[in-house]
């Protein structure tokens, strides 16, 4: 049908047909005042499968995008009463990245230097009204492509392959620029380090496989407990970290004897396979002084821990 409707090439519907699942959980919000615009360009998404969202001014996409989480590209025209294109997408991106959600402009405006402002303003792309059907099909499809590579790309970076927690990178990266702010403020952070206890036993006796399972389960109990209100990252290996804002070193430590006690009861069960594991646990709470101090300091808390027969946390 697409392919008769339009007279879109052989090759084009095939690549189509391959993206209409991901477009089915795809929102996408039109922001135009001109209602046969929006109709024009809801009915094209419609077609391929897409979520349209519908906004008569720049003000209402505004809204839109304050009321409905996971909008994932904005088709904003330019000329619109209120706050135009220009100024819509000035202010979408002071709150999403490029990476959360694309931005088509679209305008009939003959004005030549618009594309580059556009795209200079945060747009990912550009249409000029009025387009054919399969050009605009490609530049949607494009920009998301696109915004998936960015999110892999950054999935990559941030997220770990193996146990799905965030990465050591992720973890500095987030904690680092704020931390000279807590120094200041005055707002108390500890940290937590964890390693388990005579991991590589695991490997040597169950094989590489088990042990990662005995990770992913580890990271999973971490996220559990943590997860909701605190930053954890795997720094690598067996060894795990938590960030704890608004806990001082007492608490901390009383909150990472709890978890430790609840490694060390609770057995990981694979199967038939029954494994019982202690884990290690260094705590340090924030003074005047770096992230890589503070680290540092937690991981001799750690050190201490092991020294001193593992099983336990030291502050
Ligand atoms: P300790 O109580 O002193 O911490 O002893 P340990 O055996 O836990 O510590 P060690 O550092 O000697 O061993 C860590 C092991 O973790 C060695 C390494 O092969 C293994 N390891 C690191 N990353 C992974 C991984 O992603 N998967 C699996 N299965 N093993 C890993
Ligand atoms: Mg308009
Ligand atoms: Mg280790
Ligand atoms: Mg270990």
């Amino acid at each position: 049908y697409v392919y008769k409707e339009n007279r879109f090439s052989y090759e084009y519907v095939v690549k189509l047909i391959g993206t209409l699942e991901r477009n089915r959980n795809t929102k996408v919000l039109i922001a135009d005042d001109s209602l046969v615009s929006r109709r024009f360009v809801r009915n094209l998404l419609e077609l391929h499968l897409f979520e349209v969202l519908e906004a008569e001014d720049g003000l209402k996409a505004l809204e839109v995008l304050q009321r409905v989480p996971g909008i994932r590209l904005l088709i904003a025209d330019y000329n619109m009463p209120g706050i135009d294109g220009f100024e819509l997408i000035l202010r979408v991106r002071e709150k999403y990245a490029r990476e959360d959600m694309a931005i088509i402009g679209l305008s009939n405006d003959t004005d030549e230097t618009l594309t580059a402002r556009f795209i200079k303003n945060g747009a990912n792309d550009f249409l000029q009204k009025p387009f054919v059907h399969e050009e605009f099909h490609c530049r949607v499809s494009n920009t998301l492509e696109s915004l998936e590579m960015i999110r892999k790309l950054w999935e990559q970076a941030n997220l770990d392959y193996l146990t799905g927690v965030h990465t050591r990178r992720y973890f500095f990266d987030k904690l680092n620029p704020s931390l000279q702010t807590f120094v200041k403020q005055g707002t108390c952070l500890s940290i937590a380090m964890m390693d388990i206890d005579f991991f590589k036993r695991v490997n040597d006796t169950h094989g590489h496989d088990i042990g990662d399972e005995v990770l992913k389960e580890f990271a999973r109990r971490m996220h559990e407990a943590f997860g909701q209100h605190f930053t954890l990252a795997r720094l690598g290996g067996e060894e795990f970290v938590v960030a704890m804002k608004g806990l001082d070193k007492q608490k901390a430590q009383s909150l990472m004897e709890g978890f430790r006690a609840n490694v060390e009861a609770i057995p990981f069960q694979f199967g038939e396979l029954s494994l019982m594991l202690t884990v290690s646990i260094g705590v340090a709470e924030l003074g005047n002084e770096t992230l890589d101090s503070l680290m540092k300091r937690a991981d001799m808390a750690l050190y201490e821990a092991k020294s001193q027969g593992r099983n336990q946390t030291r502050v």
